[in-house]
């Protein structure tokens, strides 16, 4: 009964929404989205989750006043395929050509694609996408970094963007707005490689370490931008790069500009913060001050940023108005590649809170983040959800949200779940597929996991994470063991089969 009534006012309350935009001129009414995508967040990073030491104020104000997932899941445990998959609907193992990109990647999602903001554009919706993009710019041959650098999100579905083209420990260290470079100096045209230098003589992080401030543990050893060295080379647009200090700083001015320019219209705002990616250099208003070292420096400056979006919605009175997500494109990695005295300075913070595994990997630490959901007066304050849940399914669920259309042919993964997202159910996705760094997909259906067999690497020694692959099936019930301890897999061969075939219909789907 109580089901039906929730969905009941459901169907009212998304109807009034529609109806009151069919009816003229209340375009407003249609909610604004803002959706902050965090970069390797963990589940246990953040206070509200129960097993942080840095403590996380702003973020956790979202989840008292809102809802807060304990079983939601990036697609992947690695970010490329992870924001694919979000912006697309479409699981990424379908595509090939889908894991981590190089700096110098073509755009990875072909232009015919209605996408998420897509499917939002033609519901009415101003998009923009202000942060990480990670997922490719320019046609086969790649980004012309010196002139007009297309396609890229304008030409799929956003109206407005400015990106770190790829990740910030990837060249090139510029920003790209909308289709150019900021602040490029004709005269100095940028040069990018991913096979080797392109300027001989220029310092790098292996041949220079003297010039470093911050060095590398693993790869990231290549050209120094900003004391910092990275993977790839380039050369070129002195005058436009970045400095890692300033991110999260130019980040929230540029949202902030977008949110009080469009605030007349429903828009869509694709948040992707660097934060906590490597490198991890914080603001001097937080370096130095977590205790925990740079990664904890970060942490609290992904908090702040929160706090500063929170507060631009407020002062602009588009609180009632405003759904907020919040989440993270996989899962946490403590030595990413830098010297930072993440390990060395971890303490009592548990980054994976209870689970298994971390960025990379089957486990569920994985693709199990943070994910917590905010609308002031539209989602009860203070709840916690349990059902399983999956970013790809945020495409069909905003589209039942706001009155857009999932196309013939487009987001063939995604459902829609809007109950489960504004907490009037908790419902589970009848399945999830996760997707660990080597393509190991995973099925988890009510408790049961099942791992498939996998040759793959079981640990990542650079970064040194379980990565979950065994040459064997792995089964684990999730109730009785979060951790991933028990592989019941001899124990329970008829439930490994059942599950192993649905493995394989869902991915000849
Ligand atoms: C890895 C990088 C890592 C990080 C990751 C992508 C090395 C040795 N490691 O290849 O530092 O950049 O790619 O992270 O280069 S993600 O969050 O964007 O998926
Ligand atoms: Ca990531």
């Amino acid at each position: 009964m109580k089901k039906l009534i929730n969905r009941l006012l459901l169907a009212t309350f998304v109807l009034s929404v529609c109806t009151a935009v069919q009816g003229q001129p209340t375009k407003s009414k249609k909610p604004n989205i803002i959706l902050i995508y965090t970069d390797d967040l963990g589940y246990g990073d953040v206070g509200c989750y129960g097993t942080s030491a840095i403590p996380t104020p702003n973020i956790d104000r979202l989840a008292k006043n809102g809802v807060r997932f304990t079983n939601a899941h990036a697609t992947s445990a690695t970010c490329t395929p992870s924001r694919f998959s979000l912006l697309t609907g479409k699981y990424a193992w379908r595509k090939e050509g889908t894991g981590i990109a190089p700096g110098d990647a073509s755009l990875i999602i072909p232009v015919a694609t209605t996408t998420l903001p897509g499917m939002l554009q033609k519901a009415g919706y101003n998009t923009a996408v202000i942060g990480k993009w990670h997922l490719g710019l320019g046609d086969a041959n790649g980004a012309d970094w010196n002139g007009v650098i297309k396609p890229g999100p304008l030409e799929i579905g956003f109206n407005y963007s400015f990106l770190i083209p790829a990740t910030g420990d990837r060249v090139p260290c510029v920003f790209v707005e909308n289709h150019n470079v900021v602040n490029l100096d004709k005269n100095d045209p940028i040069k990018v490689s991913y096979t080797g230098p392109v300027d001989a003589n220029a310092p790098t992080g292996k041949k220079n370490p003297e010039l470093l401030k911050m060095h590398p543990s693993h790869g990231h050893d290549m050209t120094i931008v900003n004391g910092i060295s990275r993977i790839g080379y380039m050369s070129g647009g002195t005058a436009a790069l970045w400095k890692d200090e300033d991110f999260a700083n130019i980040l929230v001015q540029k949202a902030t500009a977008y949110i009080t320019q469009q605030k007349a219209n429903p828009f869509f705002l694709y948040f992707s913060t660097h934060d906590i990616h490597v490198p991890r250099v914080a603001n001097e208003r937080f370096a130095g001050k977590s205790g925990f070292g740079p990664r904890g420096d970060v942490l609290l400056q992904l908090d702040w940023t929160v706090g500063q979006i929170e507060e631009v919605l407020k002062k602009n009175g588009l609180l009632e108005n405003t759904l907020i997500i919040f989440t993270s494109d996989n899962g946490q990695v403590i030595d990413d590649g830098y010297k930072d005295d993440a390990v060395e300075k971890l303490g009592n913070h548990k980054p994976n809170g209870i689970y298994r595994g971390g960025k990379y990997s089957a486990f569920e630490a994985g693709t199990r983040v943070p994910f917590i959901v905010t609308w002031k007066g539209k989602i009860q304050p203070g709840k916690v959800n349990t059902a399983l849940f999956s970013q790809v399914d945020l495409y069909a669920s905003l589209a039942a949200l706001t009155g857009g259309k999932v196309e013939a042919g487009q987001a063939p993964d995604s459902k829609n779940y809007l109950p489960v997202l504004l907490n009037q159910t908790n419902k589970p996705r009848e399945y999830l597929v996760e997707q660990s760094i080597n393509s190991t997909l995973s099925l988890v259906i009510g408790n049961w996991k099942y791992i498939e067999p996998s040759k793959g690497p079981k640990i990542n020694k650079d970064t040194n994470t379980e990565l979950g692959n065994d040459p064997k099936p792995q089964l684990y019930n999730l109730a009785d063991d979060p951790g991933e301890t028990k592989n019941l897999a001899e124990v329970y061969p008829e439930r490994v089969a059942e599950m192993k075939l649905k493995l394989d219909n869902i991915k000849q789907k």
